[in-house]
């Protein structure tokens, strides 16, 4: 079979019904936005003659990938979220709202409501017998290079598994998540354990899709981070750990060339030591700048579904991501 019939009047006017154009109600956005996405992939169909077979069986992939809540998982593997970085960026220059610590995806991992300090935080609530103990902190500055004290800094990142908690149940809800709030001199402090890499569960659907591509579902070990102080621009970003096998080879892309650190091993870390560490501490140091803003919605982070974000939000993620 090698049909053409995509710009037939006929498909063409099929197109426009089914995205609703002859009805009064609805969203015109919504039919707008649908009409284009529905035009692009039947003419995908027609170019590349997909067969029935190869159809169903993409369906049948989709309603696995939305089975296993992997749509968030996939979005960064397919560059999206990326993309959104990669627009958000372009508006900040066009807006000539430069300077600051760079961006990165927040990924589908953040979970809402973790337990907040001054200051410092021990952040592992379970025993981690694999992991190295993590000695992290820095300074949140504006782009004037003052410090912001009582800045608010939110900090997940995975055990030495690979496991977030929340969505490896094995874990107490809120290990390695913490919020800690800059004190005067707009410094954080938090003990913790060295994360390793992420890899996208072996045989899952975003494993298929990523494997048909001929890619790999792995991440470098990486801390996330939420920034905010009152009159400066929210900053969602990541480090990303130096000398890791995937630190320039993410299948998330959110790997920046600032937002790369290298852990230092410390026998004897005088201060670590005052806030419980028994041992010697890879010390990990992130400063932070924030760039001025007045605009309120650049203040806040944007809006998403999150876990543990609301009532609703508990119940809709009972299924929770096999991630
Ligand atoms: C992660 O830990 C992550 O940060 C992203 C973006 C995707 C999968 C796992
Ligand atoms: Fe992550």
């Amino acid at each position: 079979m090698n049909v053409k019939i995509f710009d037939t009047p006929e498909v063409q006017d099929f197109l426009k019904t089914v995205a609703g154009f002859d009805q009064k109600g609805g969203s015109e956005r919504g039919k707008k936005i649908t009409h284009r996405i529905l035009s692009d992939l039947y003419r995908t169909i027609d170019d590349f003659d997909i067969t029935a077979e190869e159809y169903w069986s993409a369906v049948s992939l989709l309603n696995a990938l939305g089975q296993a809540s992997q749509f968030g998982l996939l979005s960064p593997g397919l560059g999206f979220d990326h993309y959104m970085d990669m627009r958000m960026d372009a508006a900040d220059q066009e807006a000539k709202r430069t300077g600051g610590t760079p961006r990165t995806i927040e990924g589908p991992l953040y979970v809402a409501g973790a337990p907040e300090f001054e200051s410092f935080a021990r952040m592992d609530d379970d025993p981690d017998l694999d992991g190295e103990t993590m000695w992290l902190h820095g300074q949140v500055r504006d782009t004037t290079g003052n410090p912001v004290p009582g800045a608010k800094i939110e900090i997940w990142h995975c055990n030495s598994k690979g496991g977030y908690s929340f969505f490896d149940k094995s874990q107490s809800p809120y290990n390695l998540r913490r919020t800690i709030i800059a004190d005067a001199e707009g410094r954080y402090h938090a003990l913790s354990v060295i994360p390793s890499g992420y890899g996208v569960p072996e045989g899952a659907p975003t494993d298929q899709i990523l494997k048909m591509l001929g890619r790999h579902g792995e991440r470098p070990a990486h801390i996330h981070y939420f920034v905010s102080a009152p009159g400066l621009q929210h900053l969602t970003t990541q480090i990303n750990l130096a000398g890791d096998k995937y630190t320039y080879d993410d299948f998330a892309f959110a790997t920046r060339e600032e937002l790369v650190v290298e852990g230092k091993r410390v026998e004897e870390h005088v201060e670590a030591k005052q806030h419980g560490a028994d041992g010697p501490v890879t010390e990990v140091v992130f400063d932070i700048e924030l760039s001025p803003t007045e605009k309120d919605e650049l203040q806040n982070r944007h809006k998403r579904p999150r876990a543990m974000e609301s009532e609703s939000q508990e119940s809709q993620l009972a299924g929770t991501a096999t991630v």
